[in-house]
């Protein structure tokens, strides 16, 4: 009945083998040991099968008559166990009690009524039999061995001498079957001993399969319902058997038939699922199977089992066919082990599948991202190249720009000083008229010169005053058209790349104006006090003053003064033009244009940075580019390798 599933844990086993000894298949889940515990787990697997049910249901002596074939673990009519029993596998029969910690001890105390009741009772019986207490509970659990089974009693039993201070006992048993379960004895869970209970209760749910044993006479009363309610509903059908013992204690065979078929009438339990047929309840007598085995096995029966061999043997009982030994066996076997160990056997192929799934998809994963970081890469390889020729277009603008701007500033400055000298030339001829209109008016010749000397210093006064208006309208009109074209320039780098930021300012040239007109006043001054015009007055004045009575020459003489003046005016007009075209066409050339085209040139050095920057970034993308193709590759060929190995292996 085993074949198949040591058959298929085998196969599991080597299977854990060869994948420990696969390179790459370890992912971020799933570790070496994950793998050994599981393998580990496997190779000592136990399937523990708890005996559970009330008090005196039997349970012990069915657990005797299956796996001893003899009395070894206690019952009576008292209730009897008093510990969890574990029953394992073991060469030589041997018992093996955990007492426990300090820790525990003192929890275990702490439930006042607990101990008044149950735990003081049984210590003051302990030490009656010359126990301390401080001698066996200590800070570590402490271990007893003993290498038979003959004082079972001490450590299980109600009263037993070690049985208070007793957490666990476990019996070691060469029975064959222990090889593949674990039998764990529970004490009766309708036990007044709560704590007792308890613990029954917390090791049902740490078995893998469970019998449930409640017995004729009392079967499936409000003990056992609320039981299964509690414990056994959650226990999936294939991992429960329920047994009926104590069938010989109904007188006879109708008897029996007719309480079963109560049972199965039963609509609690039917609701349950605990018995639905005849099947699902398998009927023994514990008793009559533990005498059957004890006598083929020739053993001396006690008083006790003496006095009940020969009623059992009276009504039957001692027959297999009517102990229902061998049924239960076959039921734990088909149902139990078979359910179980498929239900292990899943548990592990699906781990081992697993191992294979969870690095796979990691790998895919990983592969996933590669493929799409190496398709980002790409694109922002195509957009780099995009951004490098907008810089490039940029700059070769700003090229344009910059020669623009030179020859544009050139020709706003040459027209607005053309304008100027227009004004300048026609308030010249306006004031030179006026001159002439004044000297003629003079009738005194004694004073000619200083006369002549005022008229003209008035008019140049004056002229200048007239030519310092026209240069402030010129000015202005120069800085604001110099500003559009700055602000176009401005406007159109701006739309090429939201980035750049220019200052691109007029102000100095605003500010330069206004020194320039105030300066005006100065200039004149000096064109006059510079004595070129007054000496010319002087020296011609001079000469012609001893004419004037005499050849009544008044006339030749302005005509020829104004000549003079005429010839000062145009002179000091081009010295002038001179002057201001060298003061305005330097200071734009140094404080605006130079401004500007540094800011133009610094952009431009800021934007070749970036084309630098790009380009290196442009080959850094190329490598990563190319590890990137490297690793899919590798990705690829451990994701093939990985599949193939699966394969294999199953
Ligand atoms: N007539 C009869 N008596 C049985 C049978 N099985 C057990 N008994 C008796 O029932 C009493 C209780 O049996 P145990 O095996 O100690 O019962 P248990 O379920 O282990 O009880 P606790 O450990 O106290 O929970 C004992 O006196 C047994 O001899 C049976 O099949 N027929
Ligand atoms: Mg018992």
């Amino acid at each position: 009945m085993l074949t198949d599933y040591k058959n298929e844990k085998n196969k599991i086993l080597t299977q854990y083998e060869k994948i420990l000894n696969l390179p790459n298949i370890l992912s971020k889940d799933i570790t070496i040991e994950n793998i050994k515990e599981k393998k580990k787990q496997l190779e000592e697997e136990h399937f523990f099968v708890s005996f559970t049910g009330q008090i005196k249901a039997g349970k012990s002596t069915l657990i005797n008559a299956l796996l001893f074939e003899e009395e070894i673990i206690p019952t009576d009519d008292t209730p009897h166990t008093a510990k969890i029993t574990l029953i394992k596998y073991g060469k030589e029969p041997r018992i093996e009690a955990t007492f426990y910690n300090k820790e525990e001890w003192k929890q275990l105390k702490s439930n006042k009524d607990f101990y008044e009741e149950f735990l003081k009772p049984d210590i003051e019986k302990s030490i009656g039999q010359g126990l301390f207490v401080d001698e066996i509970i200590n800070t570590t659990a402490k271990i007893k061995n003993e290498n038979h089974l003959d004082n079972l009693n001490d450590y299980v039993a109600r009263y037993g001498k070690y049985t208070p201070f007793v957490n666990l006992v476990t019996i070691y048993h060469p029975n064959e079957i222990l090889k593949e379960i674990t039998i764990v004895d529970t004490p009766g869970t309708n036990d007044p001993n709560e704590q007792r209970d308890k613990v029954a209760k917390e090791w049902i749910h740490k078995t893998n399969a469970n019998i449930y044993i409640t017995y004729a006479g009392q079967a499936m009363d409000k003990v056992d319902i609320d039981f299964i309610d509690n414990f056994l509903l959650s226990v999936p059908k294939e991992q429960k058997l329920t047994v009926l013992n104590k069938i010989d204690s109904i007188n006879d065979s109708d008897g029996l038939e007719e309480y079963i078929s109560e049972l199965l009438a039963d609509t609690q339990l039917k609701r349950r699922e605990v018995v639905s047929n005849k099947e699902s309840l398998i009927l023994v007598s514990a008793l009559g199977a533990l005498i059957d085995k004890m006598l083929n096995r020739k053993l001396t029966l006690n008083e006790d089992l003496e006095y009940y061999a020969e009623q059992l043997e009276e009504k039957g009982f001692l027959e297999p066919e009517n102990h229902g030994l061998l049924r239960l066996e076959k039921m734990i076997e088909k149902k139990l082990i078979e359910n179980k160990g498929k239900n292990i056997i899943d548990s592990h192929s699906k781990f081992l599948d697993s191992i294979f799934r969870k690095r796979i998809n990691e790998i895919e994963q990983k592969l996933n991202e590669k493929k799409s970081s190496l398709s980002d890469l790409m694109k922002s390889k195509v957009e780099l190249k995009n951004v490098s020729e907008s810089i490039d277009e940029i700059i070769k603008f700003i090229q344009k720009e910059k020669k623009k701007i030179d020859k544009n500033f050139n020709k706003l400055i040459k027209s607005n000083l053309d304008e100027f000298y227009l004004l300048q030339h026609k308030q010249h001829k306006i004031s030179l008229e006026k001159i002439e209109t004044e000297i003629k008016g003079i009738t005194n010749s004694s004073n000619y010169q200083n006369e002549v000397e005022w008229i003209v210093k008035k008019a140049i006064d004056n002229n200048f005053e007239e030519l310092r208006e026209s240069l402030r309208d010129m000015t202005d009109k120069l800085t604001l058209e110099i500003q559009e074209d700055m602000d176009n320039l401005k406007y159109n780098l701006i739309e090429k790349d939201k980035n750049i930021s220019l200052t691109l300012t007029t102000n100095t040239f605003s500010i330069y104006a206004i020194e320039l007109t105030l300066g005006m006043k100065e200039l004149a001054e000096k064109q006059f006090k510079g004595k070129k015009i007054n000496k010319l007055i002087q020296k011609n004045t001079n000469s012609w003053q001893r004419f004037w009575d005499t050849e009544n020459t008044l006339e030749g003489i302005n005509s020829k003064i104004m000549k003079k003046i005429n010839n000062f005016f145009e002179i000091s007009d081009n010295n002038m033009r001179e002057e201001f075209e060298d003061k305005i066409a330097n200071h734009i050339q140094k404080n605006i244009l130079e401004n500007i085209i540094n800011e133009l040139n610094e952009t431009m050095d800021k934007k070749e940075n970036e084309i630098e920057e790009y380009l290196q970034n442009e080959s850094n993308k190329e490598n990563l580019i190319e590890e990137a193709k490297k690793e899919r590759e590798r990705l690829e060929t451990e994701l093939k390798s990985l599949n193939n190995s699966k394969k294999e292996i199953e």
